[in-house]
């Protein structure tokens, strides 16, 4: 495509110890765990492999930078806005490489990868201008008195991240966190160090402060509970499973309550009313859920097709299913790559299966693609029940399931009828339709005849067991919190 750089297949692999007050460094055990490359299954490289004593030390160096008087507290608010310009023209500057990176430990397309680079570099951008922006209130308490307030810092925030958008939870964790005066010790996905590793030497290089920034790569139940259970650590932000974001909440409680943020699971209903614009139905409700091999979790996981379109529906998504272009992640046409790992590869098998023994109706896809690597053919099932497996479980892959429904009412009790709550959508050109759904479905982001839009300057998050706290946020106290808010979206003008 024209203006992108091409792939680099080979990238050099330059980052690959922890990162701690600006150097790179060998584990305290000496340990270290191979990353793999999912479209072959090969290993990439071994990295050192962060526990709990190498986050005690990243810790330190977090607190020790945090302290008043240092470097990092000292600094004027919109320095720290300038050294963040400066790491988003860094991105930026090396998004080649950084895509190229991201693809070989990933497994995503280049050109996706490319984006959500520029995407982060964005994010990173928008949160310099927020740094000397933060303002308190002067409140006009009763008495001789006069009252304000003064946002602060939280202080050592622990970032724990998963490995589906390694650079752009990368930044969503950290660029609001220093724009704030925060300091970090992030955690990467043990699937997918080697981006967020990179990002550090750029942090350097932009000119954060030594211990600011520590990146300790490492698995989750050793490295990852270390941070949450740390009585220095003031904050948690975690994206992740369901199942993990409950122990980080039991282990913040258990240490020292500190605060924490919670990205979670998602199964997410996408409403097709009979009324909507069919064909841009169609491809927004499958790209909802196939998009990045299905690995997002505001996946449109349960595709509810109102009957009187319902086959028509259906035939339309199969044939454009079975178009998409599924393989090498660096040919620029691939739509999307393979699975993360074999667990994930494993996982999504496994429900496709009981879908299938279940009676759900399988209409294209439904097994491996290739022989080697976790490639994972587009699958559909229609005649989805609200019962089954692939319609109550996150499946994480490209499994779209159709189920059919008739009314407005019953709709939305049955897309309400979840655990989660992170994202919905309704397709329809009659306003009304839209705007009773929006405004009654449990969902941190509703879109109206699109699907997926994520804006930073925008809130993002779950009702229910999809979380706690919203995304893009500015880590200061007092004014941080939870915030509910219903983000409806006009993305496109109903003819
Ligand atoms: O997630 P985990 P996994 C969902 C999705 C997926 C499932 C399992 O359904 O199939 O979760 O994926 C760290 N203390 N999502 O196993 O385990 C771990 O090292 C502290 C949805 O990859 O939650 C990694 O850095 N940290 C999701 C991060 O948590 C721990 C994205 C996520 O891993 C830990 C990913 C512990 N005890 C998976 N155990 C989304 N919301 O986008 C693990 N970790």
């Amino acid at each position: 495509m024209a203006g992108i750089p091409p792939p680099i297949r080979e990238p050099e692999l330059k980052y690959t110890q922890i990162f701690i007050k600006n150097e790179f460094v060998n584990s305290v055990s000496g340990k270290t765990f191979p990353t793999v490359n999912p479209a072959n299954a090969k290993k990439i490289c071994d990295v050192q492999e962060g526990d709990k004593a190498d986050i005690d030390i990243a810790v330190a160096a977090a607190k020790e930078a945090f302290k008043i008087g240092s470097k990092w507290r000292t600094m004027d608010a919109s320095k720290r806005g300038s050294l963040l310009l400066k790491l988003a023209d860094l991105i930026e500057r090396d998004a080649q490489q950084l895509a190229s990176l991201e693809t070989l430990d990933n497994g995503k397309p280049y050109m996706t990868a490319f984006f959500e680079v520029l995407f982060s570099a964005g994010v990173v951008r928008y949160y310099a201008g927020w740094a000397d922006k933060v303002h308190g209130k002067t409140i006009p308490v009763d008495g001789d008195y006069w009252c304000f307030t003064k946002h602060e810092p939280v202080g050592v925030c622990g970032q724990i991240i998963p490995w589906n958008y390694p650079v752009p939870m990368f930044v969503w964790k950290i660029a609001p966190a220093l724009a704030a005066g925060c300091t970090l010790v992030v955690k990467p996905a043990e699937q997918t160090p080697l981006t967020a590793l990179y990002c550090a030497s750029l942090c350097k290089e932009a000119g954060i402060p030594s211990g600011v920034l520590n990146v300790v790569p490492g698995y989750g139940p050793t490295a990852g509970a270390a941070l949450t259970g740390h009585a220095d650590v003031n904050k948690v932000a975690f994206t992740g499973s369901t199942e993990i974001g409950q122990l980080i909440l039991q282990a913040a409680g258990q240490s020292n309550l500190k605060r924490t943020t919670l990205e979670l699971g998602g199964k997410s209903p996408n409403v097709i009313f009979a009324d909507c614009d069919l064909d841009s139905a169609v491809k927004e409700a499958q790209e909802g859920v196939m998009v990045n091999a299905g690995q997002c979790c505001v996946a449109g996981s349960r595709t509810f097709v109102q009957e009187e379109i319902y086959d028509k529906f259906i035939e339309a998504t199969k044939k454009l299913a079975e178009e998409r272009k599924v393989g090498d992640p660096y040919d620029l046409q691939t739509y999307y790559g393979p699975q993360i790992d074999e667990e994930q590869f494993n996982k999504i098998m496994d429900l496709i299966q009981a879908g299938q023994k279940e009676g759900a109706r399988l209409v294209t896809g439904g097994g491996r693609l290739g022989d080697q690597g976790y490639f994972i053919k587009p699958t559909v099932f229609a005649d989805v029940k609200d019962n089954m497996r692939i319609a109550k479980e996150e499946i994480f892959g490209p499994v779209q399931n159709i189920i059919k429904f008739k009314t407005m009412e019953e709709v939305i009790e049955r897309a309400n009828d979840t655990t989660y709550g992170l994202g919905a959508a309704v397709f329809t050109n009659d306003l009304n339709k839209a705007m009773t759904f929006a405004q009654a479905v449990q969902a941190g982001s509703v879109w109206i005849n699109c699907y997926n839009v994520v804006r930073i300057q925008a809130p993002f998050g779950g009702f229910k067991m999809s979380g706690i706290g919203r995304e893009f946020n500015i880590p200061s106290s007092p004014a941080y919190g939870v915030f509910i808010s219903q983000l409806i979206r006009y993305a496109r003008a109903s003819t």
